[in-house]
Protein backbone atom coordinates (compact mmCIF):
# COMPACT_ATOMS: atom_id res chain seq x y z
CA UNK A 1 0.00 0.00 0.00
CA UNK A 2 2.30 2.99 -0.95
CA UNK A 3 1.20 5.74 -0.40
CA UNK A 4 3.30 8.13 -2.76
CA UNK A 5 1.63 11.50 -1.73
CA UNK A 6 2.56 11.20 1.58
CA UNK A 7 5.61 8.74 1.84
CA UNK A 8 7.71 11.03 -1.04
CA UNK A 9 6.42 14.51 0.47
CA UNK A 10 9.08 17.43 0.38
CA UNK A 11 10.23 17.52 4.15
CA UNK A 12 9.15 20.90 4.71
CA UNK A 13 4.89 20.00 3.69
CA UNK A 14 5.68 17.15 6.05
CA UNK A 15 6.69 19.16 9.06
CA UNK A 16 3.47 22.18 7.98
CA UNK A 17 1.39 18.78 8.68
CA UNK A 18 3.04 17.39 11.53
CA UNK A 19 2.88 20.35 13.39
CA UNK A 20 -0.84 20.47 12.02
CA UNK A 21 -1.40 17.39 13.24
CA UNK A 22 0.52 17.67 16.66
CA UNK A 23 -1.35 20.94 17.67
CA UNK A 24 -4.57 18.48 17.87
CA UNK A 25 -2.63 15.60 19.38
CA UNK A 26 -1.45 17.93 22.06
CA UNK A 27 -5.22 19.22 23.03
CA UNK A 28 -6.31 15.46 23.09
CA UNK A 29 -3.84 14.20 25.33
CA UNK A 30 -4.61 17.26 27.37
CA UNK A 31 -7.57 15.42 28.60
CA UNK A 32 -5.43 12.40 29.96
CA UNK A 33 -5.22 13.73 33.70
CA UNK A 34 -1.63 13.52 33.46
CA UNK A 35 -0.77 14.98 30.41
CA UNK A 36 -3.04 18.17 31.19
CA UNK A 37 -1.26 18.62 34.38
CA UNK A 38 2.16 18.51 33.26
CA UNK A 39 0.94 20.68 30.36
CA UNK A 40 -0.66 23.65 32.78
CA UNK A 41 2.35 23.18 35.11
CA UNK A 42 4.63 24.22 31.85
CA UNK A 43 2.14 27.11 31.27
CA UNK A 44 1.35 24.66 27.43
CA UNK A 45 -1.03 25.62 25.70
CA UNK A 46 -1.54 23.04 22.76
CA UNK A 47 -3.36 25.84 20.24
CA UNK A 48 -0.41 28.30 20.82
CA UNK A 49 2.26 25.81 19.14
CA UNK A 50 4.48 27.33 16.66
CA UNK A 51 6.71 25.09 15.90
CA UNK A 52 7.53 20.93 16.23
CA UNK A 53 10.72 22.29 18.98
CA UNK A 54 7.98 24.12 21.31
CA UNK A 55 7.23 20.40 21.90
CA UNK A 56 10.76 20.57 23.82
CA UNK A 57 8.98 22.35 26.60
CA UNK A 58 7.12 19.69 28.08
CA UNK A 59 7.99 16.81 29.55
CA UNK A 60 8.91 13.40 28.83
CA UNK A 61 6.83 10.52 29.70
CA UNK A 62 8.51 7.46 30.57
CA UNK A 63 7.04 3.71 31.31
CA UNK A 64 6.38 4.43 35.07
CA UNK A 65 4.22 6.76 34.25
CA UNK A 66 2.11 4.12 32.63
CA UNK A 67 3.26 1.62 35.71
CA UNK A 68 1.64 4.48 38.05
CA UNK A 69 -1.58 4.94 36.21
CA UNK A 70 -2.06 0.63 35.97
CA UNK A 71 -4.45 0.14 34.42
CA UNK A 72 -5.90 2.84 32.69
CA UNK A 73 -5.38 5.69 34.29
CA UNK A 74 -4.00 6.96 31.10
CA UNK A 75 -6.49 6.17 28.68
CA UNK A 76 -8.08 9.25 26.49
CA UNK A 77 -11.37 7.20 25.64
CA UNK A 78 -13.83 5.35 28.09
CA UNK A 79 -13.05 1.93 28.53
CA UNK A 80 -15.91 0.84 27.35
CA UNK A 81 -15.91 2.67 23.98
CA UNK A 82 -11.94 0.42 23.57
CA UNK A 83 -11.60 -2.07 20.61
CA UNK A 84 -9.01 -4.22 22.19
CA UNK A 85 -5.86 -4.16 25.33
CA UNK A 86 -3.25 -5.27 24.37
CA UNK A 87 -0.38 -4.95 27.08
CA UNK A 88 3.69 -5.40 27.18
CA UNK A 89 4.98 -7.68 30.08
CA UNK A 90 8.22 -6.20 30.84
CA UNK A 91 10.51 -8.69 33.16
CA UNK A 92 9.82 -6.29 36.16
CA UNK A 93 6.56 -5.14 37.90
CA UNK A 94 3.18 -4.29 36.59
CA UNK A 95 2.63 -5.13 32.84
CA UNK A 96 1.98 -1.50 30.89
CA UNK A 97 -1.62 -1.47 29.14
CA UNK A 98 -2.32 -0.35 25.73
CA UNK A 99 -5.93 0.41 24.44
CA UNK A 100 -6.61 0.61 21.07
CA UNK A 101 -9.80 1.99 19.30
CA UNK A 102 -11.37 1.20 16.56
CA UNK A 103 -10.09 4.17 14.81
CA UNK A 104 -6.34 3.01 16.40
CA UNK A 105 -6.52 -0.41 14.88
CA UNK A 106 -7.64 0.81 11.83
CA UNK A 107 -4.49 3.38 11.32
CA UNK A 108 -2.02 0.51 12.41
CA UNK A 109 -3.21 -1.61 9.85
CA UNK A 110 -2.67 0.67 7.58
CA UNK A 111 0.79 1.85 8.41
CA UNK A 112 1.70 -1.80 8.64
CA UNK A 113 0.50 -2.87 5.80
CA UNK A 114 2.31 0.69 4.24
CA UNK A 115 5.25 -0.58 6.05
CA UNK A 116 5.27 -4.31 4.67
CA UNK A 117 4.20 -2.56 1.09
CA UNK A 118 7.75 -0.37 1.72
CA UNK A 119 9.52 -3.60 2.48
CA UNK A 120 8.50 -5.60 -0.91
CA UNK A 121 5.46 -7.18 0.05
CA UNK A 122 2.85 -7.60 -2.45
CA UNK A 123 -0.88 -8.47 -2.51
CA UNK A 124 -1.39 -11.64 -3.01
CA UNK A 125 1.96 -12.92 -1.18
CA UNK A 126 0.80 -15.56 1.32
CA UNK A 127 2.14 -14.09 4.78
CA UNK A 128 3.30 -16.80 7.21
CA UNK A 129 2.71 -15.09 11.15
CA UNK A 130 4.80 -16.56 13.47
CA UNK A 131 4.75 -13.67 15.71
CA UNK A 132 3.14 -14.42 19.05
CA UNK A 133 -1.05 -13.87 18.98
CA UNK A 134 -2.17 -12.23 22.45
CA UNK A 135 -1.34 -9.28 24.51
CA UNK A 136 2.19 -8.85 22.78
CA UNK A 137 1.59 -6.65 19.60
CA UNK A 138 3.69 -8.46 17.35
CA UNK A 139 1.30 -11.30 15.99
CA UNK A 140 -1.95 -9.16 15.49
CA UNK A 141 0.05 -6.21 14.17
CA UNK A 142 1.23 -8.21 11.24
CA UNK A 143 -1.63 -10.18 11.12
CA UNK A 144 -4.29 -7.15 10.36
CA UNK A 145 -1.57 -5.30 8.24
CA UNK A 146 -1.37 -8.37 5.87
CA UNK A 147 -4.70 -8.80 5.44
CA UNK A 148 -5.10 -4.71 4.75
CA UNK A 149 -2.60 -5.21 1.90
CA UNK A 150 -4.41 -7.75 0.46
CA UNK A 151 -2.31 -11.04 1.85
CA UNK A 152 -3.35 -13.81 3.09
CA UNK A 153 -2.63 -15.00 6.32
CA UNK A 154 -1.30 -18.34 8.32
CA UNK A 155 -2.17 -17.31 11.71
CA UNK A 156 0.50 -19.70 13.29
CA UNK A 157 1.52 -18.16 16.37
CA UNK A 158 4.99 -18.66 17.65
CA UNK A 159 6.06 -22.48 18.90
CA UNK A 160 5.17 -25.65 17.43
CA UNK A 161 8.59 -24.77 15.08
CA UNK A 162 8.07 -28.59 13.49
CA UNK A 163 4.94 -27.73 12.10
CA UNK A 164 6.02 -24.29 11.44
CA UNK A 165 8.09 -26.01 8.91
CA UNK A 166 5.70 -28.11 7.80
CA UNK A 167 3.52 -25.51 6.51
CA UNK A 168 5.85 -22.86 5.50
CA UNK A 169 6.85 -25.98 2.82
CA UNK A 170 3.78 -26.95 2.41
CA UNK A 171 1.57 -23.97 1.95
CA UNK A 172 3.92 -22.10 -0.23
CA UNK A 173 4.68 -19.24 2.02
CA UNK A 174 6.06 -16.31 0.04
CA UNK A 175 6.61 -14.19 3.05
CA UNK A 176 7.89 -15.12 7.09
CA UNK A 177 7.09 -12.49 9.92
CA UNK A 178 9.06 -13.66 13.31
CA UNK A 179 11.90 -12.65 15.93
CA UNK A 180 15.01 -13.03 13.91
CA UNK A 181 15.59 -15.41 16.75
CA UNK A 182 12.99 -17.71 16.03
CA UNK A 183 13.55 -16.90 12.24
CA UNK A 184 16.77 -19.07 12.79
CA UNK A 185 15.09 -21.24 14.93
CA UNK A 186 12.74 -22.53 11.78
CA UNK A 187 15.55 -22.54 10.11
CA UNK A 188 17.25 -25.31 12.09
CA UNK A 189 14.42 -26.93 12.57
CA UNK A 190 13.62 -27.25 8.77
CA UNK A 191 17.48 -28.57 8.59
CA UNK A 192 16.97 -31.19 11.02
CA UNK A 193 14.02 -32.19 8.95
CA UNK A 194 15.75 -32.30 5.86
CA UNK A 195 13.19 -29.73 4.32
CA UNK A 196 15.20 -26.91 2.05
CA UNK A 197 13.26 -23.75 3.06
CA UNK A 198 16.06 -22.02 0.50
CA UNK A 199 14.22 -24.41 -2.22
CA UNK A 200 10.87 -23.03 -1.42
CA UNK A 201 9.20 -19.37 -2.62
CA UNK A 202 10.20 -17.66 0.42
CA UNK A 203 10.92 -14.31 -0.21
CA UNK A 204 10.72 -11.90 2.52
CA UNK A 205 11.46 -11.83 6.21
CA UNK A 206 10.00 -9.65 8.34
CA UNK A 207 11.93 -9.91 11.26
CA UNK A 208 12.26 -7.49 14.55
CA UNK A 209 10.85 -7.47 18.24
CA UNK A 210 14.56 -7.66 19.74
CA UNK A 211 17.87 -6.29 18.72
CA UNK A 212 19.54 -8.40 15.93
CA UNK A 213 22.97 -7.68 13.43
CA UNK A 214 24.41 -7.49 10.14
CA UNK A 215 25.99 -10.78 11.21
CA UNK A 216 22.34 -12.38 11.97
CA UNK A 217 20.92 -11.21 8.95
CA UNK A 218 23.29 -12.43 6.66
CA UNK A 219 23.16 -16.18 8.63
CA UNK A 220 19.23 -15.92 8.15
CA UNK A 221 19.71 -15.13 4.62
CA UNK A 222 21.53 -17.65 3.60
CA UNK A 223 19.86 -20.49 5.49
CA UNK A 224 16.17 -19.70 4.58
CA UNK A 225 16.65 -18.09 1.06
CA UNK A 226 15.18 -14.84 1.88
CA UNK A 227 16.00 -11.04 2.03
CA UNK A 228 15.04 -10.64 5.79
CA UNK A 229 14.02 -7.17 6.53
CA UNK A 230 14.28 -5.08 10.16
CA UNK A 231 10.95 -4.20 11.23
CA UNK A 232 10.60 -1.85 14.37
CA UNK A 233 7.65 -1.07 16.71
CA UNK A 234 6.54 -0.66 20.66
CA UNK A 235 3.28 -1.71 21.81
CA UNK A 236 3.23 1.67 24.11
CA UNK A 237 3.20 3.85 20.86
CA UNK A 238 1.74 1.26 18.53
CA UNK A 239 3.33 -1.90 17.83
CA UNK A 240 5.11 -3.25 14.99
CA UNK A 241 5.30 -0.79 12.05
CA UNK A 242 6.50 1.88 13.49
CA UNK A 243 9.47 2.12 11.45
CA UNK A 244 10.69 -0.54 8.49
CA UNK A 245 13.25 -1.09 5.98
CA UNK A 246 12.74 -0.62 2.30
CA UNK A 247 13.26 -3.45 0.23
CA UNK A 248 16.25 -1.48 -1.81
CA UNK A 249 18.11 -1.37 1.55
CA UNK A 250 19.69 -1.62 4.28
CA UNK A 251 19.31 2.10 4.42
CA UNK A 252 17.90 2.42 7.77
CA UNK A 253 14.37 1.80 9.58
CA UNK A 254 11.77 4.27 7.52
CA UNK A 255 9.68 5.86 10.18
CA UNK A 256 6.22 7.28 9.89
CA UNK A 257 6.35 11.05 10.41
CA UNK A 258 2.78 11.51 9.41
CA UNK A 259 1.55 9.71 12.31
CA UNK A 260 4.08 9.91 15.33
CA UNK A 261 6.99 12.92 15.59
CA UNK A 262 10.62 11.26 16.57
CA UNK A 263 13.29 13.36 18.70
CA UNK A 264 16.67 11.98 19.51
CA UNK A 265 18.01 12.91 22.91
CA UNK A 266 20.74 12.37 25.55
CA UNK A 267 19.62 8.93 27.42
CA UNK A 268 21.51 11.18 30.74
CA UNK A 269 20.58 14.87 30.10
CA UNK A 270 17.21 14.61 28.09
CA UNK A 271 18.67 17.58 25.57
CA UNK A 272 18.60 17.22 21.80
CA UNK A 273 21.07 15.30 19.72
CA UNK A 274 22.23 16.50 16.35
CA UNK A 275 21.35 14.32 13.42
CA UNK A 276 24.13 11.29 12.98
CA UNK A 277 25.02 11.10 16.11
CA UNK A 278 23.44 8.49 18.74
CA UNK A 279 20.97 9.28 21.29
CA UNK A 280 17.85 7.74 22.67
CA UNK A 281 14.36 8.11 20.52
CA UNK A 282 11.41 9.65 21.70
CA UNK A 283 8.04 9.66 20.15
CA UNK A 284 4.85 11.60 20.32
CA UNK A 285 2.24 10.24 18.85
CA UNK A 286 0.06 12.49 16.24
CA UNK A 287 -3.06 10.02 15.77
CA UNK A 288 -3.59 7.55 18.58
CA UNK A 289 -6.82 7.77 20.09
CA UNK A 290 -6.92 5.99 23.20
CA UNK A 291 -3.34 5.92 24.53
CA UNK A 292 -2.05 9.41 22.83
CA UNK A 293 1.91 9.64 23.41
CA UNK A 294 3.37 12.85 24.63
CA UNK A 295 7.49 12.43 24.20
CA UNK A 296 7.58 8.90 25.33
CA UNK A 297 11.23 7.66 26.06
CA UNK A 298 11.48 4.55 24.49
CA UNK A 299 15.02 3.50 25.82
CA UNK A 300 16.25 2.67 22.49
CA UNK A 301 19.42 3.69 21.24
CA UNK A 302 19.82 4.43 17.56
CA UNK A 303 20.85 6.89 15.12
CA UNK A 304 18.72 9.55 13.00
CA UNK A 305 19.54 10.87 9.24
CA UNK A 306 16.72 13.13 7.17
CA UNK A 307 18.51 12.40 3.79
CA UNK A 308 15.94 11.29 0.94
CA UNK A 309 16.23 7.05 0.59
CA UNK A 310 17.49 5.90 -2.94
CA UNK A 311 13.73 4.56 -3.06
CA UNK A 312 12.19 8.27 -3.06
CA UNK A 313 11.25 8.19 0.51
CA UNK A 314 11.29 11.29 2.70
CA UNK A 315 10.68 10.19 6.09
CA UNK A 316 13.79 10.58 8.80
CA UNK A 317 15.28 6.70 8.75
CA UNK A 318 17.01 5.15 12.26
CA UNK A 319 19.74 3.23 12.28
CA UNK A 320 19.34 -0.61 13.05
CA UNK A 321 18.85 -0.20 17.04
CA UNK A 322 21.56 -1.35 18.92
CA UNK A 323 20.07 -2.13 22.11
CA UNK A 324 18.03 -0.40 24.78
CA UNK A 325 20.09 2.02 27.25
CA UNK A 326 18.84 -0.52 30.11
CA UNK A 327 19.99 -3.87 28.23
CA UNK A 328 22.92 -1.99 28.25
CA UNK A 329 25.23 -3.92 30.03
CA UNK A 330 28.78 -2.07 31.95
CA UNK A 331 31.23 -4.39 32.74
CA UNK A 332 34.47 -3.46 34.18
CA UNK A 333 33.49 0.11 33.06
CA UNK A 334 33.29 -1.39 29.19
CA UNK A 335 29.75 -0.68 27.53
CA UNK A 336 28.12 -3.69 26.09
CA UNK A 337 25.54 -4.72 23.68
CA UNK A 338 24.47 -8.04 23.62
CA UNK A 339 24.00 -7.75 19.79
CA UNK A 340 27.40 -6.38 19.67
CA UNK A 341 28.56 -9.38 20.80
CA UNK A 342 26.50 -11.40 18.31
CA UNK A 343 28.40 -9.62 15.22
CA UNK A 344 31.55 -11.41 16.30
CA UNK A 345 30.14 -14.61 17.53
CA UNK A 346 28.09 -15.29 14.67
CA UNK A 347 30.63 -14.41 11.87
CA UNK A 348 32.59 -17.67 13.91
CA UNK A 349 33.50 -20.37 11.96
CA UNK A 350 32.17 -23.14 13.68
CA UNK A 351 29.81 -21.82 16.28
CA UNK A 352 25.72 -21.73 16.08
CA UNK A 353 23.92 -18.47 16.78
CA UNK A 354 22.73 -19.57 19.98
CA UNK A 355 24.52 -17.56 22.96
CA UNK A 356 24.02 -16.29 26.08
CA UNK A 357 25.66 -13.52 28.47
CA UNK A 358 25.96 -14.68 32.15
CA UNK A 359 27.79 -11.77 34.35
CA UNK A 360 28.36 -12.32 38.05
CA UNK A 361 31.15 -11.46 40.30
CA UNK A 362 34.57 -12.19 41.24
CA UNK A 363 35.41 -10.80 44.61
CA UNK A 364 34.43 -7.14 43.57
CA UNK A 365 34.98 -7.00 40.24
CA UNK A 366 32.21 -7.60 37.03
CA UNK A 367 32.71 -11.32 35.17
CA UNK A 368 31.28 -11.97 31.94
CA UNK A 369 31.02 -15.47 30.26
CA UNK A 370 29.59 -15.66 26.81
CA UNK A 371 28.12 -19.45 26.46
CA UNK A 372 27.91 -20.28 22.94
CA UNK A 373 26.56 -23.47 21.01
CA UNK A 374 28.55 -25.26 18.65
CA UNK A 375 27.57 -25.09 14.97
CA UNK A 376 26.59 -29.27 15.00
CA UNK A 377 28.17 -29.39 11.29
CA UNK A 378 31.17 -27.58 11.38
CA UNK A 379 32.67 -27.24 15.08
CA UNK A 380 36.08 -28.45 15.23
CA UNK A 381 37.32 -31.40 17.28
CA UNK A 382 36.88 -31.77 20.71
CA UNK A 383 40.68 -30.99 21.91
CA UNK A 384 40.57 -27.71 19.10
CA UNK A 385 37.48 -26.05 21.64
CA UNK A 386 39.94 -24.74 23.67
CA UNK A 387 41.76 -22.95 21.30
CA UNK A 388 39.06 -22.02 19.73
CA UNK A 389 37.34 -20.47 23.27
CA UNK A 390 40.26 -18.42 23.27
CA UNK A 391 40.36 -17.14 19.64
CA UNK A 392 36.57 -16.10 20.11
CA UNK A 393 37.89 -14.08 23.23
CA UNK A 394 40.54 -12.27 21.19
CA UNK A 395 38.13 -11.30 18.68
CA UNK A 396 35.85 -9.85 21.69
CA UNK A 397 38.70 -8.05 23.33
CA UNK A 398 39.92 -6.60 19.97
CA UNK A 399 36.44 -5.41 18.53
CA UNK A 400 34.22 -4.85 21.65
CA UNK A 401 36.67 -4.08 24.38
CA UNK A 402 35.48 -6.31 26.67
CA UNK A 403 37.03 -9.72 28.63
CA UNK A 404 35.29 -12.31 28.78
CA UNK A 405 35.41 -16.21 29.45
CA UNK A 406 34.16 -17.90 26.62
CA UNK A 407 32.07 -21.65 26.86
CA UNK A 408 31.49 -23.46 24.35
CA UNK A 409 27.88 -25.50 24.43
CA UNK A 410 27.04 -28.30 22.57
CA UNK A 411 24.17 -28.24 19.98
CA UNK A 412 21.28 -27.49 21.46
CA UNK A 413 22.06 -27.23 24.84
CA UNK A 414 21.10 -22.97 24.74
CA UNK A 415 17.33 -22.34 25.34
CA UNK A 416 15.58 -21.20 22.60
CA UNK A 417 12.69 -18.85 22.37
CA UNK A 418 9.56 -18.68 20.26
CA UNK A 419 9.24 -14.92 20.92
CA UNK A 420 11.74 -12.58 22.01
CA UNK A 421 15.06 -14.14 22.91
CA UNK A 422 16.82 -13.67 26.29
CA UNK A 423 20.15 -13.29 25.68
CA UNK A 424 21.32 -12.18 29.42
CA UNK A 425 21.88 -13.61 32.77
CA UNK A 426 22.70 -10.96 34.93
CA UNK A 427 23.48 -12.55 38.42
CA UNK A 428 24.98 -9.54 40.08
CA UNK A 429 22.40 -8.41 42.21
CA UNK A 430 22.03 -11.85 43.51
CA UNK A 431 26.13 -11.92 43.80
CA UNK A 432 27.66 -10.92 47.90
CA UNK A 433 29.72 -7.95 46.95
O1 LIG B 1 8.26 -5.72 20.11
C1 LIG B 1 6.56 -4.69 18.73
C2 LIG B 1 7.08 -5.41 17.54
C3 LIG B 1 6.53 -6.62 17.19
C4 LIG B 1 8.09 -4.85 16.76
C5 LIG B 1 6.98 -7.29 16.05
C6 LIG B 1 8.54 -5.51 15.63
C7 LIG B 1 7.99 -6.73 15.27
P1 LIG B 1 7.18 -4.50 22.60
O2 LIG B 1 6.99 -5.89 23.03
O3 LIG B 1 6.48 -3.41 23.32
O4 LIG B 1 6.75 -4.32 21.10
O5 LIG B 1 8.75 -4.22 22.63
C8 LIG B 1 9.26 -3.02 22.15
O6 LIG B 1 11.35 -4.11 21.50
O7 LIG B 1 11.32 -0.69 22.52
C9 LIG B 1 12.79 -2.27 21.34
O8 LIG B 1 13.58 -2.24 22.52
C10 LIG B 1 12.57 -3.70 20.91
N1 LIG B 1 12.47 -3.78 19.45
C11 LIG B 1 11.36 -3.81 18.69
N2 LIG B 1 11.71 -3.90 17.38
C12 LIG B 1 13.08 -3.90 17.33
C13 LIG B 1 14.04 -3.96 16.27
C14 LIG B 1 7.30 -4.99 20.03
N3 LIG B 1 13.69 -4.07 15.00
C15 LIG B 1 10.77 -3.02 22.25
N4 LIG B 1 15.36 -3.91 16.63
C16 LIG B 1 11.38 -1.78 21.64
C17 LIG B 1 15.74 -3.81 17.92
C18 LIG B 1 13.56 -3.82 18.65
N5 LIG B 1 14.88 -3.77 18.94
Amino acid sequence: MFEPEIETMPRERLAALQLRRLKRALAHAATVPLHGARMREAGFEPAALRSLSDLRSLRFTVKTDLRDHYPFGMLARPLASLARLHASSGTTGKPTVVGCSAGDIATWARLMARSMACAGVRPGDLVHNAYGYGLFTGGLGAHYGAEALGCPVVPMSGGNTEKQVALIADFGATVLCATPSYALAIAEEAERMGVDLRAGPLRVGLFGAEPWSEAMRAEIERRLGLKAIDVYGLSEIMGPGVGIECHEGPCGLHCWEDHFVFELVDPETGAAVPEGEAGELVVTTLSREALPMVRYRTRDITRITTERCRCGRTHLRLRRITGRSDDMLIIRGVNVYPSQVESVLVGFEGTAPHYLLVVDREGAMDRLTIEVELDPDAAPAADLHPRMAADIGHHLKAMIGVTARVVLRPPGTIARSAGKAVRVRDLRASAPR
